[in-house]
């Protein structure tokens, strides 16, 4: 058994409607696909990186560059063909874990379609039915954001997470508290604050949050310690969660009592686990956070929120929330009232239609 062939493809699609977070507003996005062959069998992985460097310091072009020269030369010349052994491997190369995580999938995805079982089982997965959520960018009026969570809310989404930045904060949540007093809801500051600011973020445990999601930036688990001393409402870290070792810093540390899990800003699966049994041995709950991933890389997620310790609702939407022609046959859709059933057939157990993945495609290369 080896390895046959591992195609890269560089995508751009359109989102229904923009995503506006404290770095900005965006209209599309630009992913990598990855496919790894071996005896006709075809694993699929997406590289969450995106075009420019603010959520993490990682990039679609850098990392197809460390793809192509370090990451898939590597599986060929050391003939590696499982995610396990990869992972290893791939841990010589610092950093990028969003490059190492898209190959490594597509390595599970691969696996688990040989092994003829959906991708959950090999992970231990122990959900049929996944608690989904909604992610809510800023918008250009208050007006229109409560008439945009109202919309979710038609659409059976139990769980709104709302984006803040400073100007856009405690307005934003008594605007939605006021319309929708019940409803769980949670904000999501990916790291525009610092403690000058703990005043302002003090308010927010007002409005009975499930959680405050990264209020200072990734490399301030000290200053997150601080701050959640002064709250009542639990911190969560996202951007701050690059690896095990910083995941055990910031719950040894205080700096949250929740943990966002997204396997690219992690590196990988395997990392993912280590992360998620840590978590669940000191009574840290955990939820799977995306990033506007294809149905592909959404796939992928909703098998990891299947893990026992996912224990809060995930940032995993239908198809549609996110594109008007995802990349997957069937969409993914709520299946009742704010939850999602995990597809039951072999590794992520959707169909990615080619012609489709054809048409957004940019760039593509073949290795062998
Ligand atoms: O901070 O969770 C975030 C999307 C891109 C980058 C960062 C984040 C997000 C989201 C979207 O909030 C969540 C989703 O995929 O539904
Ligand atoms: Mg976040």
């Amino acid at each position: 058994m080896t390895i046959e062939r591992i195609e890269m493809a560089l995508l751009k699609l359109p989102y229904v409607h923009f995503f506006e977070t404290s770095f900005g507003r965006e209209y599309d996005r630009t992913f990598i696909i990855v496919r790894v062959y071996e005896e006709g069998v075809c694993g699929f992985g997406e590289v969450v990186a995106e075009e420019a460097p603010l959520y993490s310091g990682e990039t679609t072009e850098g990392a197809w560059h460390v793809l192509r020269t370090f990451l898939i030369p590597m599986v060929f010349k050391e003939k590696i063909i499982g995610p396990e052994e990869f992972y290893k491997k791939a841990g010589r190369f610092r950093g990028n874990p969003m490059a190492k995580a898209g190959l490594e999938l597509a390595f599970w995805d691969l696996k688990a379609k040989k092994a003829g079982l959906p991708l959950k089982a090999l992970y231990g997965g122990v959900r049929d039915e996944i608690d989904a959520g909604v992610s809510c960018g800023i918008e250009d009026s208050l007006s229109d954001l409560v008439a945009r969570v109202g919309a979710y809310l038609e659409q059976g989404y139990r769980r709104v997470k709302i984006k803040i930045k400073p100007g856009w904060d405690i307005d934003a949540c008594v605007v939605v508290r006021q319309e929708y007093p019940d409803i769980l809801l949670q904000v999501d500051a990916n790291g525009a604050y610092s403690l000058a600011d703990i005043k302002t973020l003090k308010k927010l445990d007002a409005f009975n949050l499930l959680l405050v999601e990264q209020p200072f930036p990734p490399y301030d688990l000290w200053d997150h310690a601080k701050l959640q001393k002064e709250m009542k409402t639990p911190l969560c870290l996202d951007e701050s969660i690059l690896s095990f070792d910083t995941a055990r810093a910031a719950v040894e540390m205080g700096s949250c009592r929740i943990i966002n899990i997204k396997v690219g800003r992690v590196g990988g699966a395997v990392e993912m686990r280590r992360i998620h049994d840590y978590c669940q041995d000191h009574g840290v709950p955990v939820w799977c956070g995306g990033m506007l991933e294809s149905g592909i890389g959404r796939a992928h997620n909703l098998h990891i929120a299947t893990l026992p310790n996912f224990k809060l609702p995930n940032d995993l939407s239908a198809s549609r929330r996110y594109y008007k022609e995802d990349l997957i046959d069937p969409f993914i859709e709520l299946s009742g009232p704010g939850t999602i059933r995990v597809p039951r057939g072999p590794g992520i157990g959707v169909h990615p239609v080619e012609e489709r993945i054809r048409r957004a495609t940019l760039k593509s290369e073949t290795f062998k």
